[in-house]
């Protein structure tokens, strides 16, 4: 069942799947099947999260678990889903299917979702199911855009207002949002989107939240539509821990424009240097070093290299 995840996949298939957690076993991917009356996949009422685990000397380890399953019930809370789940379970499913499919390192999926007992929009007599798939994924926006430096492409798309869509929470149907906006982005020739909120001012990208340098300062895009980023969290300690002076800012686009390096950050994205922004080069127009230097400690931490951070990797072999 075992796969061996290629470090350059750029996209995942559900073939290497392997094993999922479905309800409380584990089952081929071939079983883990739903109906087509899911009411998730009507309506989009699913909370989901992304996790990395990274092989490290002893074995894989799960960066930020505990905080990504906090988050997911989080997302839950804010639905009105009542999952009867523990985070000490949600945390131990996840291992186990890591254990499970042998997995060296992967990316985790968790999933919370409406089942298929009723039609319509009130979710009420719904059962929520709860499933974890791990699979092997790679550099997300890929080597090269890492390596030159990312393009964005400020999007036609907007972040939806938090009162609108509850954009702190992980769910399935805030997410034709960010596929919308990738999507352009994609046919338009670049890597990713920059998404604005209804006033200009820059929120996310389609999965990453944002950071930019200007003389010597590190400026964390602050805005409270977008998603509690954990790997924005962890970013903003490493950066003071290296000596950076770190502000929370809300920013317009030239602001990003102007600024000497930007780079975009997520579990998926880890740390993803950015080149230019609707065709403006950033800098020098390439990856910059302080990003680059960034990314290389971001992977030193999650690979379980620097034991002052060891207290965010849980080993899956104990
Ligand atoms: N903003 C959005 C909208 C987002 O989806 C993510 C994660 C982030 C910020 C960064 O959050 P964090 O992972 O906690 O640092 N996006 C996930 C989904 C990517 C996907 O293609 O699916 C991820 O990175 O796992």
């Amino acid at each position: 069942m075992a796969t061996t995840p290629s470090p350059n996949t750029t996209t995942t298939s559900a073939l290497d799947a392997g094993l999922i957690w479905l309800d409380g076993s584990l089952v081929p991917h071939e079983q883990a099947t739903v109906s087509v009356l899911t009411h998730a996949m009507h309506y989009g009422t699913s909370v989901f999260e992304g996790i990395r685990a990274y092989e490290t000397e002893r074995g894989a380890a799960v960066f930020r678990l505990r905080e990504h399953s906090q988050r997911l019930l989080d997302s839950a809370k804010i639905l009105g889903m009542r999952p009867t789940i523990a985070v000490e379970e949600i945390d131990a499913a996840i291992v186990e299917t890591i254990a499970a499919n042998e997995r060296k390192s992967c990316y985790i999926r968790p999933l919370l979702w409406y089942g298929p007992e009723s039609l319509g929009i009130n979710p009420t007599k719904n059962l929520l199911h709860f499933m974890v798939a791990t699979l092997p994924w790679g550099v997300y926006l890929g080597e090269e855009a890492v390596r030159k430096g990312a393009k964005l492409m400020t999007s036609s798309w907007r972040r939806s207002s938090g009162d609108i869509l509850p954009t702190k929470a992980k769910a399935g149907g805030n997410y034709v949002n960010s596929v919308l906006a990738n999507q352009e982005a994609r046919e338009n020739g670049f890597d990713e989107a920059l998404l604005l909120d209804k006033e200009g001012f820059v929120a996310e990208g389609s999965g990453e939240n944002v950071f930019f340098l200007k003389d010597g300062t590190l400026y964390a895009i602050a805005h409270s539509v977008n998603l509690r980023g954990i790997t924005r969290d962890t970013v903003i300690q490493l950066a003071k821990d290296m000596g950076t002076r770190v502000e929370n800012t809300m920013a317009v686009r030239d602001e990003l424009y102007t600024a000497d390096e930007v780079f975009m950050v997520g579990t998926a994205a880890e740390v993803t240097p950015i080149a230019s922004i609707d065709r403006r080069p950033i800098g020098a127009g390439v990856a910059g070093p302080y990003s680059l230097a960034m990314r290389e400690r971001y992977l030193q931490v999650t690979t379980g290299k620097l034991p002052e951070y060891d207290r965010w990797l849980t080993y899956v072999g104990g």
